[in-house]
Formats: C-alpha cells, sequence, structure tokens
C-alpha cells in the first residue's frame, strides 16, 4: 500500500471531525519531524494510521485485544488505551506495515513508553499539540514544542497525569513509567 491508499482507507474509518483531526497530526507531525531531525517518512505514515481503530466499538476492540494476544491489563484501565495497540496490529496485519518504528509509534500514541524513539515522540506530541486541541496547557506544550521535543512531552505527560487524577480516572502505569524515565532521579 501506498500513502493514498493508508489515506483512503483511514477516511473510511472515521467520522469527519476525526478524520480532520489526523489531517492535522500528519501537519504537526512532518513539522515536528523537520525540526528535530525525524524519519520524514515513517512519522507521516504513523500520524495517519495512528487513529484508525479510534471508532471501533468497544466490544470490537476488546476481541481484537484478546485475539491477537495484547497486554490484557489494558482491559482494566480507560477505553481510551484500546486503539493504539489494536490499530498497530491491524496496520500491521491488514495494511502491510512491517516497519516497527512505525508500528511502536501507532501503538504507544495515547500512553507514551519509556525510551520512545524519536519517530514515537514526534507522534506522541503532534496528537497532543494539533492546533485544534483546546485543553489547560496545550499552548505552553506548544510553545515548548518549538525549543525541546523531551521538555514538551514531558510537560503533556504532566498535564495528562493530573488530568486523570483529578477527573478521578486510572492512569495506565506506562504512563507514569514515561514521565519517570525522562525525569531526573534528583539524588
Ligand atoms: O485518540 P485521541 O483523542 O486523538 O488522543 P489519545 O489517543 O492520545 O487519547 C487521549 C485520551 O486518553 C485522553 O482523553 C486521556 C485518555 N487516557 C485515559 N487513560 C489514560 C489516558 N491517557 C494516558 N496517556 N494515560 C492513561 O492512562
Ligand atoms: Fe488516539
Ligand atoms: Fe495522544
Ligand atoms: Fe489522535
Amino acid at each position: 500500500m501506498n500513502r493514498q491508499d493508508y489515506l483512503d482507507r483511514t477516511r473510511e474509518q472515521l467520522p469527519l471531525s476525526r478524520w480532520e483531526h489526523t489531517l492535522r497530526v500528519v501537519e504537526t507531525a512532518a513539522i515536528l519531524a523537520e525540526r528535530y531531525g525525524a524519519d520524514k517518512e515513517k512519522v507521516d505514515t504513523a500520524a495517519i494510521l495512528h487513529d484508525y481503530c479510534k471508532f471501533w466499538t468497544a466490544e470490537e476492540l476488546i476481541f481484537a485485544i484478546k485475539q491477537y494476544k495484547l497486554p490484557q491489563d489494558l482491559l482494566l484501565y480507560n477505553q481510551e488505551l484500546w486503539h493504539g495497540p489494536v490499530a498497530s496490529v491491524v496496520a500491521s496485519k491488514e495494511l502491510g506495515v512491517e516497519d516497527q518504528e512505525i508500528l511502536n509509534a501507532i501503538f504507544y500514541h495515547t500512553t507514551g513508553r519509556p525510551n520512545m524513539s524519536l519517530v514515537e515522540k514526534v507522534v506522541f506530541l503532534a496528537d497532543y499539540i494539533e492546533p485544534a486541541r483546546k485543553f489547560p496547557g496545550v499552548d505552553a506544550t506548544r510553545l515548548l514544542a518549538q525549543e525541546n521535543l523531551d521538555d514538551a512531552i514531558v510537560l503533556a505527560l504532566k498535564q495528562m497525569i493530573q488530568f486523570l487524577i483529578s477527573s478521578g480516572q486510572r492512569v495506565y502505569p506506562i504512563t507514569y513509567d514515561t514521565l519517570n524515565s525522562m525525569t531526573g532521579t534528583n539524588n
């Protein structure tokens, strides 16, 4: 499959508003890739496909998590965490994506993970700061994203975790692990 196939297939999966989000993530990710020297083609493919399964039903996502033997603990956390790992497997099995860095960027786009590659970091941050995102702290994150990729990701993770805690939601451990891995020990 070529780029146009990825775009066409993704558009078929998504309502218009989510498709437009995807296009904004593609654009934002391209700017970050340019700034930080990430592989543009990998970033582009991962950004196009990152929310491929966002509108699958909970039943479909649960079925896929079991069938493909994805981490079963995902099922104990927010449903928002399910679409990335499932999209990564679908990209591999149905869309012919073979590159592990692209597949990881899709898999971990919601949670992040310790030791993300440059491609993963760019997709993670682009998803958080694309121009239509409107939550407290997003502008500060956008500004930092122009200066330092890791600092911007750390701020994004802190804000995400604070939001989850303040709204009474569980935080998936990998999200904490990612923040810890990017924070000094202070001793
Ligand atoms: O799919 P998108 O809306 O574009 O963005 P996303 O895949 O990054 O999903 C973000 C949502 O996931 C956000 O509303 C917070 C929610 N979420 C729930 N539990 C967790 C979580 N995000 C992280 N990073 N970690 C969690 O444990
Ligand atoms: Fe997503
Ligand atoms: Fe995200
Ligand atoms: Fe997204």
